[in-house]
């Protein structure tokens, strides 16, 4: 045993689980996973877990791979390949169908560790952080090590407080007055509250500390079992909950840090209208999640690319962007861009207007195009004159308009435009 003051996530081993479509982004991951959409002008949504992963002082990860993995992988591979074997530090990729057999997918969360156990034992851990990739958020997971090792669980859940009704789409548990948990419901369709609380319940981040033999024995006698998902919140959470000693970890009162002064940030980006919502929050004044700080760095892969243009064209047209973010690459010319947020090699022209629109990396404008209230996929090339935002009714003839009436525009749907 280490001494106190020791810090645990030197024995620990991060398992980014990212292996899932998120069906609910629709077209954004017709081509790549949810982890791999991007987010926030430079980044993607997996660098979010994996940053807090390495600030929190972890140098061991895997980041679990199935469903249309392609993006993902490059993206790992180019960005998070800094790690050095000769200094104890690894970040494997493990896609599913690789290892056990050439046919079998990841059944379920829990089987894609299940596949990989021999690879977590070469690490030589004490313990597996399990980390869905999906989210974006900042946290410092030693706090919860620290947790998971002083209240001596078997498992410490992650959780935080929702509105009742949004409950739905987690894990939702009652604790104690101890914080053991003391029933654990997968996507109840009716969430229990917490008590005294009637429009809260308590929902799990899917973010799980183990001691990794506990787990390791665990999971094998999942393996055996006909009756299991293979889940982790669905077979593994409900069944530490009933046969041992499951903790919740409350990611609100715990901030994000030991020396934070900025407020926990935790969104989930499911939906077309919370990731847009999430990104379109990145060009307030003072938004909730700080990308500038120096303390807790998101780390990524960056093109070489030059700084952000912005020209008055042959007309005199202004190229300006207010409450924005622009990334390098970008060249904004006789544009006006408004509470937008444009990724790397964005190319927009004159008489263009951009107003709350998120814009993937190189998508180009054509002149006099008015795009509002919008996200634009990686590499469309939106035509002269295409006015978006205006009549819901008319945008969803070839577009995607969400519920919160957003519409998203990617490379097919231009192409049926093109065709009409
Ligand atoms: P869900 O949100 O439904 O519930 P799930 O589909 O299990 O999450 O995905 C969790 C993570 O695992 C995601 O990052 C996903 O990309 C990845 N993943 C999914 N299937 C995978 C597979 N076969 N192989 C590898 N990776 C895979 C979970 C919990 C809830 C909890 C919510 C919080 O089950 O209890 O409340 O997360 O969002
Ligand atoms: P996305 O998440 O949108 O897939 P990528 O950066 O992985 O983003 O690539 C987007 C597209 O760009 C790919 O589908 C591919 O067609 C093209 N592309 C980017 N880099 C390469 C490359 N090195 N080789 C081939 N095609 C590439």
């Amino acid at each position: 045993m280490a001494g106190a003051g020791s810090r645990l996530s030197s024995r620990t081993m991060a398992f980014v689980l990212a292996g899932g479509r998120g069906s609910r982004l629709k077209e954004l991951t017709d081509t790549r996973a949810k982890p791999a959409v991007y987010f926030g002008g430079k980044t993607r949504i997996v660098d979010f877990a994996l940053s807090n992963a390495l600030n929190s002082g972890i140098r061991k990860m895997a980041v679990a791979t199935q469903y249309k993995a392609h993006s993902l992988i490059r993206h790992c591979q180019r960005g998070w390949s800094f790690f050095r074997a000769e200094r104890n530090e690894y970040l494997d990729i493990l896609p599913a169908s690789q290892r056990v057999s050439e046919e079998k997918w990841y059944l379920g969360t829990a089987d894609a560790v299940t596949q990989n156990i021999d690879i977590v034992d070469s690490y030589d851990v004490d313990y597996l952080l399990v980390l869905a990739g999906d989210h974006i958020y900042k946290m410092d997971y030693e706090l919860m090590l620290r947790q998971h090792v002083d209240s001596e669980a078997d498992v410490t859940v992650g959780c935080l407080t929702v509105p009742r009704m949004e409950a739905t789409a987690f894990g939702v548990m009652h604790v104690d007055e101890t914080d053991q948990i003391t029933s654990f419901l997968e996507k109840p369709a009716d969430p229990p509250s917490i008590p005294g609380e009637p429009d809260k319940a308590l929902a799990s981040m899917g973010i799980y500390v183990f001691k990794w033999s506990f787990l390791r024995e665990l999971l094998q006698r999942d393996a055996d079992d006909p009756n299991s998902s293979h889940d982790f919140g669905g077979d593994i959470i409900p069944d530490v909950v009933k046969n041992g000693k499951a903790v919740a970890h409350r990611f609100d009162t715990s901030c994000v840090r030991h020396d934070a002064e900025a407020p926990s940030y935790w969104r989930d980006v499911g939906t077309i209208d919370a990731y847009w919502q999430a990104n379109i929050d990145l060009t307030n004044f003072d938004p909730d999640l700080n990308l500038w700080d120096k303390n807790w760095p998101v780390w990524t892969y960056s093109e070489a690319v030059p700084p952000a243009k912005f020209i008055h064209d042959e007309e005199d047209r202004r190229g300006v962007a207010v409450s924005s973010l622009v990334a390098g690459g970008c060249i904004i010319s006789g544009t006006e861009i408004r509470e937008s947020l444009l990724f790397t090699m964005v190319h927009t022209n004159s008489y263009a207007s951009l107003t709350r629109a998120v814009v993937m990396p190189y998508v180009t404008v054509g002149r006099h195009a008015q795009l509002t209230n919008c996200v634009i996929d990686r590499g469309v090339e939106i035509p002269e004159g295409l006015v978006v935002g205006e009549d819901p009714e008319e945008d969803a003839k070839f577009f995607r308009v969400s519920d919160g009436g957003v519409t998203l525009i990617t490379k097919p749907m231009i192409a049926k435009w093109a065709a009409a």
